[in-house]
């Protein structure tokens, strides 16, 4: 099999009925497939482009190009094509076992690098300046990161690389990136187990600084899924500041996948954790399961920073795709009263 699955092609069947009927036998591998066609329909620089599953062999080696672009006013951003750049930057993904070789094209004139959190990478692909390991002005370097799956220990097996992971800088301003990250460069990094559950919706959230996708209230993405969806939230605190995200009428489960695996499954349930500088978690939820539809908030619980803007919305359409009632009027106040216009 070679073809995309995007999730706007079930027409209406979600993957996860459709896992129940199939069971884990229908998962084939994955590897780093173009664009989703929703990107388009989205501002670039609030929301990130999903690179989805399609299949590939077990040990895939992804080879992509990421190419670092100047947004104007002071944004920086990843993008898979030349003039693509989004904030946060395209979310990345692979199965444990992968291999993914970046080809990072700089097209600034400062320098960037690319940095993850929790795969493996020899100190050449570290992507930072303490190890020569960053493009400077213009120049054109590859990164690579390794992952591993599940391995017999005996008796013991031992968990591979899969999480909820990240990408960043940490070349631009200081040896930290710390202008880099500051200016968008930043970005969600997926490794999954085989068989695991695969999402009809992902959704990437950077609290950095005071902002959400550095924007801030009312201007922070409102991520929209219709009823009965499974959506992906990837979750990523970048900066100075300490935040804890929540996110109205949904839980989810506090573990390395962000879903439970049955109904005795001992992963305590969450609606709110600790989002600071560096890290990241992701979780699976159903949009308005057991609550309905509705325009739901997500926002920093640290409470001067949801009054300051650190705000958005979690719209969710009924399931034909129509408005639920009142979410509108929703929409408009807090179009009205986020973000400091009444403070
Ligand atoms: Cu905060």
């Amino acid at each position: 099999m070679t073809d995309t699955t995007s999730p706007q092609t079930d027409g209406g069947l979600s993957r996860r009925s459709m896992l129940a009927g199939a069971a884990a036998a229908m998962f084939v591998p994955a590897t780093v497939a173009a664009l989703s066609s929703s990107a388009a329909a989205t501002p670039p620089v609030t929301a990130a482009p999903a690179a989805r599953a399609v299949a590939t062999p077990p040990g895939t080696t992804h080879r992509l190009t990421m190419y670092v672009e100047d947004l104007g006013g002071g944004q920086t951003g990843y993008g898979l094509e030349p003039g693509k750049a989004t904030i946060p930057g395209p979310l990345l993904e692979m199965y444990e076992g992968d291999t993914m070789e970046i080809t990072l094209v700089n097209t600034t004139d400062r320098d960037v690098s690319i940095h993850p959190h929790g795969v493996l990478y020899d100190v050449n692909s570290d992507g930072s300046p303490f190890n020569k390991s960053f493009n400077g002005p213009g120049e054109t370097r590859t990164y690579t990161w390794r992952t591993t799956g599940e391995r017999a220990m005996g008796r013991w097996s031992r968990p591979g690389t899969a999480g909820y992971w990240h990408y960043h800088d940490h070349a631009m301003g200081t040896p930290h990136g710390t202008a880099g990250v500051a200016a968008g460069l930043y970005g969600g990094l997926i490794v999954r187990r085989r068989g695991d559950i695969l999402p009809d919706k992902q959704f990437t959230v950077v609290f950095n600084g005071m902002q959400i996708n550095n924007k801030s209230a009312p201007n922070t993405p409102m991520f929209e899924a219709n009823h009965g969806e499974t959506v992906e939230f990837v979750c990523i605190g970048h900066g100075d500041m300490f935040h804890t995200f929540h996110l109205h009428a949904h839980r989810w489960a506090n573990n390395r996948t962000g879903y439970l695996e049955g109904p005795r499954d001992p992963s305590q349930i969450i609606d709110n954790r600790d989002l600071n500088g560096g890290d990241s978690f992701g979780f699976q939820v159903v949009a308005g399961e057991d609550v309905g539809p509705g325009a739901w908030m997500y926002h920093c619980h640290v409470q001067f920073h949801s009054d300051a803007g650190m705000s958005g919305i979690f719209l969710v359409r009924n399931a034909d795709g129509s408005m639920p009632p009142g979410a509108q009027e929703s929409i408009d106040w807090f179009h009205n009263h986020e973000g400091g216009a009444h403070h």
